[in-house]
């Protein structure tokens, strides 16, 4: 095992093997690494004698590299600190198992891919992050580095009552000194860690005993099915003879003392998601005693059937025919070249890229998952369930947020059909870290970018999932910033019309992972900007979960296929931004742009005029907040009592991107308490250790009686001068549309907000930029001086490698 070893490898481990160079390529590589260094080396002597207000005189030759520099590793540092928020490590994982199963903790476990429903099983295991008071004091230099922990779950069926209880086991490695106990601290539910198990998330063996109902179901009515739904017939999910697969939403549950479940029927195969029947099945599946599990009815062409002989009656009567056949085939649905549309003029060229010519311009300590990159500096980690995570982030050293991580991705849908209407889906209860899947070099990230492994427990295996998360620096699209100074006064008149011109390029980091969560595909990009501002977007594409089309229920969503209808529905996604200006002593400004009604005595003739005017309110207690109309409220962060060398308070703002929207319903009882957060496009609280997440995984099946709910995060405590969380929600009101066919399109379906500088510097951060242009025209020569600050242009040829994808692994 690799205990020693980080559960992360940077993209060089991976790609030495992968990308070995033939000989010749070696060669130029030596040999591009010396012109690189030569070419410095003259640059630093032009600069230092000449200073910046020369033009410098292009000495050096130009590099002729094949790659450009572009597959060459980033430089490598060491961070300086432990990544304490790093997963646990997969020898840790092995041990946890081995420990947890031993009989002397009378857990009682089976193993669960043997586990019936009413057996005990280890779920999932997965890190819990340490508490931000105590590595607060490590980072400080005052206290001990934090121990590591894992969060356990386990399905406790063989209970009398049963339930899914989450576990804290630490410290690790195990040792004598390592305990469990109930992972309660962390909800505010009044359950604690243990969920009614009703309520618990899907799993296998769950669904597995669904079918010894839904099978005698469907075949008692398998004559009805195959007639009227083209050969529909379920026999079970792993029986050779069923035409038709099921689909489930959640929540489940609505309080944990019932189960239910809304099933409806798709033909199979890879774009099942766009092609369901008309046919749902509704079942009580309370409890553990499937004996018990009772059929509450079907639903057809929007009638509800509580028997099979009502369904039957109905079916005699001819009153089921269908007036829509659906699709069985899928390859129009694919999400490949589809030659009978054709092809556009010059399309077979290949696209415009965006590479890193220069070479990397970012640092990385692979090991602990340290960055730094044009004054950035942070950590980043990775959880089961929550997938990606940054911590201490600092510019130029200085703390700007403690932790900026995705806290939940929701869907909930509408329709007035069975599925639809009763689904809100919470994707971490699916676990997100699980579904980032390896990236396309040149196609979801661009070429040359560094690419980590992204790893998670199942049971006792560390599944890895190779080249799953991308960095890269990438041109802005647009430059940093311009201007073009008149010649205001005759005398300085020239040719070119202006006194000078300054411009000064735009690039940024991005760090990127996409999560496919059964048909969707988000992609998550975090970009550090050079200018100190850091923009999270979100994209979504991948396959509606689309309903049958019912030529009445046009306000549901349009019909983009021939019996598909595109159902309405909002995703929305939580992010937790727990700001650090400097330090935890924050406050949250509110700065109001008011059009007020103002006399200056200058103007008397105009009496009172409506005037602008800055009306600054400082949030005195925790609150949910929506963005005003119109934009006209600015919202930061600052520091109490740090001021910048003019005095302003320093901070930093949350400016809203695309589409920041909250949840659509918001009494709806699929979400009715527990999913406060998605229900307000921002919030502020207080920071506790005991408020680590928006969210719980088990949340999703509790919507009347959540594990842990957000609005109890809400306690007057002041928030003015304290250690300050930011929640914020990005998403989309999903307006389908027939373009989202074959999959949803990431050029609408975005959203997005920055983070950025407000009076946290004293200046913009670009003067220290020099890949940038000065011209200056000289009137006496008539030539245009022109400054490019010694960043030579490379002039080297492009060779791009075809893209491999990675297998994923799994190892005990
Ligand atoms: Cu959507």
């Amino acid at each position: 095992m690799d205990g020693n070893m980080p559960r992360w490898y940077s993209v060089d481990s991976i790609n030495t093997a992968k990308r070995r160079p033939a000989f010749g390529l070696w060669w130029l590589a030596v040999k591009c690494t010396w012109a690189i260094a030569l070419t410095g080396f003259l640059a630093n002597i032009v600069l230092n004698m000449s200073g910046y207000q020369v033009r410098l005189t292009a000495t050096q030759e130009r590099q002729k590299c094949t790659t450009c520099g572009l597959y060459d590793p980033a430089v490598a540092i060491d961070a300086p600190n432990p990544n304490v928020w790093a997963p646990i490590t997969s020898d840790d994982n092995t041990a946890i198992w081995a420990w947890l199963h031993d009989p002397i903790r009378g857990l009682n476990l089976t193993e669960p891919t043997v586990a019936k429903i009413n057996d005990n099983m280890v779920y999932s295991i997965d890190t819990l992050p340490p508490n931000k008071t105590d590595v607060i004091f490590f980072l400080d230099g005052s206290g001990p580095k934090p121990d590591s922990w894992a969060r356990v779950m386990i399905y406790e069926g063989g209970k009398a009552e049963p339930v899914a209880q989450e576990y804290m086991v630490g410290p690790l490695p195990v040792s004598d000194d390592t305990t469990i106990e109930p992972l309660d601290y962390i909800y505010n539910g009044g359950m604690g860690g243990s969920v009614p198990y009703n309520a618990r998330a899907i799993d296998v063996s769950r669904m597995v005993v669904l079918d010894h109902i839904l099978v005698p179901v469907m075949q008692d009515i398998v004559d009805i099915t195959s007639t009227i739904f083209q050969g529909a017939a379920y026999y079970g999910f792993a029986d050779t003879r069923s035409t038709v697969v099921p689909n489930f939403g959640t929540p489940v549950s609505f309080d944990g003392s019932e189960a239910h479940v809304n099933a409806v029927f798709h033909f199979p195969g890879s774009a099942l998601f766009l092609i369901p029947i008309d046919f749902y099945v509704l079942i009580d599946w309370t409890g553990t005693d499937y004996t018990q599990w009772k059929l509450k009815g079907f639903v057809t062409k929007e009638r509800f059937f509580p028997t099979v002989d009502e369904l039957r009656k109905a079916y005699n009567l001819g009153e089921l025919k269908q007036e829509f056949d659906q699709h069985k085939n899928y390859d129009w649905a694919l999400v490949k070249y589809q030659s009978e549309l054709g092809q556009r003029p010059l399309e077979s060229r290949v696209a415009p890229q965006s590479l890193e010519i220069g070479g990397k311009r970012y640092k990385l300590d692979p090991k602990q998952n340290y960055v730094e990159y044009m004054g950035w500096s942070f950590y980043a980690t990775y959880t089961k369930s929550l997938g990606l995570m940054f911590y201490d982030i600092r510019f130029n050293g200085e703390r700007i947020l403690y932790e900026l991580s995705m806290q939940e991705a929701a869907s909930q849908y509408g329709g007035f059909q069975p599925k639809a209407a009763s689904t809100l889906f919470h994707d971490t209860a699916f676990s997100i870290g699980a579904d980032v899947f390896p990236l396309v070099e040149g196609f979801d990230c661009p070429f040359g970018s560094t690419f980590w492994n992204m790893s998670f427990y199942d049971r006792n295996q560390t599944i890895t999932h190779p080249n799953s998360l991308c960095l890269f620096e990438h041109d802005s699209g647009h430059p940093l910033s311009r201007h073009r100074a008149e010649t205001f006064a005759a005398e300085n008149e020239n040719e070119w019309g202006f006194d000078n011109l300054g411009v000064v390029k735009s690039s940024a980091l991005s760090v990127r992972f996409i999560a496919t969560v059964g048909n969707y595909d988000y992609i998550f990009t975090y970009e550090f900007s050079q200018d100190g501002a850091i923009e999270i977007s979100v994209r979504a594409s991948g396959y509606l979960q689309a309903s049958y089309y019912y030529k009445d229920q046009g306000r549901f969503g349009p019909r983009i296929q021939k019996a598909t209808q595109g159902p309405i529905h909002d995703h929305i996604i939580t992010f937790k931004a727990d700001f650090d200006i400097l330090d935890s002593n924050n406050s949250f400004e509110k700065t109001e742009l008011k059009a007020v009604q103002q006399e200056q005595p200058w103007f008397p003739e105009l009496g009172s005029f409506e005037q602008l005017q800055l009306e600054k309110t400082v949030l005195a207690k925790e609150e949910q907040l929506n963005w005003q109309s119109n934009g006209q409220t600015m919202y930061c962060v600052v520091h109490k009592n740090e001021t910048n060398q003019w005095g302003e308070k320093r901070g930093y703002r949350i400016v809203p991107g695309k589409s920041n929207i909250h949840l659509s319903t918001l009494t709806s009882p699929w979400s009715r308490h527990n999913s406060a957060f998605l229900k307000s496009h921002l919030a502020v609280t207080r920071q506790h250790d005991t408020e680590q997440f928006a969210n719980s995984i088990n949340n999703a099946n509790l919507p009347f009686k959540p594990q842990h709910d957000f609005l109890k995060f809400f306690n007057d405590e002041s928030v003015d001068g304290e250690d300050l969380v930011v929640w914020f929600n990005l998403g989309m009101h999903h307006f389908t549309r027939s373009e989202d066919v074959p999959v949803t399109l990431f050029t609408e379906a975005v959203s997005s907000i920055s983070l950025a500088p407000q009076n946290f510097f004293d200046r913009a951060q670009d003067g220290d930029l020099r890949n940038r242009r000065w011209y200056v025209p000289n009137k006496e020569s008539g030539t245009l001086q022109t400054e490019d600050y010694g960043v030579e242009l490379p002039n080297c040829a492009i060779n791009l490698r075809e893209p491999e994808i990675a297998k994923i692994l799994a190892k005990e």
